[in-house]
C-alpha cells in the first residue's frame, strides 16, 4: 500500500523531489506500461520514504516524429536520502535507465524503454548544462502535470504563480492524456 497521503504542506513539497517517468519501448519488463511501475519500484530504492507514485498514464506524444508511438507516463515524488544532491540523484536516474534497457544517441525525443526525468526538487532551482531545476518545460506538458496532479494539486512549484492543477487545467481541452491504470502499489 501506498501509505502517504497527497501533500499539503509546502514544507513537505519543500524536500520532495518530481521525477517523471515515461515509455513507449517494450523492454526487459515487457510493455512500456510494465517498464513504467517496474520504474516506480524501482525508485523507492532513492527516497529515504515511500515515494508517492501516480497513476499511469497513455499520452499523446509531444514533439516526436510522425509515427512515434504513444507514451505512458507516470509521475513520483520521492525525498531523497540527504547524501544525494540533485547531480548525484541525476546520475542515479540515469544509471535506472541503462539497468532499463534504455539506448542513447537514437536522435531527439526516439522512443524509449524507460525516461526518467527530474523536473523539480522543492524550492530548488539549477541552470546547469546537465541539469536544469525546475525543468524548463514542464509547466506545459500535461504529460507531466496531470500524474503531477494527483501527488500535489496544490503546490505552486518554484518560478509558478499558479497551482500545479491550475497550471493542468490552463492545458486541458487537449485530451492528451488519458489515465490508464490505478495508483501504484509501492511498498
Ligand atoms: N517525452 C519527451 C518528448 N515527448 N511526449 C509524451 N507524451 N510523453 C513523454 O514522456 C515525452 C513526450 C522527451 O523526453
Ligand atoms: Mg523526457
Ligand atoms: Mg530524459
Amino acid at each position: 500500500m501506498n501509505t502517504r497521503r497527497p501533500l499539503t504542506s509546502n514544507q513537505e513539497f519543500d524536500e520532495a523531489a518530481v521525477v517523471a517517468v515515461g515509455s513507449n519501448l517494450p523492454g526487459r519488463f515487457g510493455t512500456p506500461e510494465r517498464m513504467v511501475r517496474q520504474a516506480l519500484a524501482e525508485l523507492h530504492r532513492l527516497s529515504a520514504a515511500p515515494p508517492l507514485c501516480s497513476s499511469l498514464y497513455r499520452t499523446i506524444p509531444r514533439d516526436c516524429a510522425p509515427g512515434t508511438p504513444d507514451f505512458v507516463n507516470a509521475a513520483a515524488m520521492l525525498w531523497p536520502p540527504p547524501e544525494l544532491t540533485p547531480q548525484s540523484l541525476l546520475v542515479k536516474l540515469l544509471e535506472v535507465e541503462a539497468e532499463f534497457g534504455r539506448s542513447r544517441g537514437d536522435g531527439r525525443n526516439a522512443p524509449r524503454t524507460l525516461d526518467l526525468d527530474l523536473i523539480l526538487w522543492g524550492t530548488r532551482t539549477i541552470h546547469s548544462p546537465e541539469l536544469q531545476l525546475p525543468h524548463p518545460r514542464f509547466a506545459e506538458r500535461e504529460f507531466v502535470l496531470a500524474p503531477l496532479a494527483e501527488l500535489a494539486p496544490d503546490w505552486t512549484p518554484p518560478g509558478q504563480t499558479s497551482s500545479v492543477s491550475e497550471l493542468l487545467g490552463a492545458l486541458t481541452g487537449k485530451d492528451e492524456a488519458r489515465r490508464i491504470g490505478n495508483r501504484q502499489v509501492v511498498n
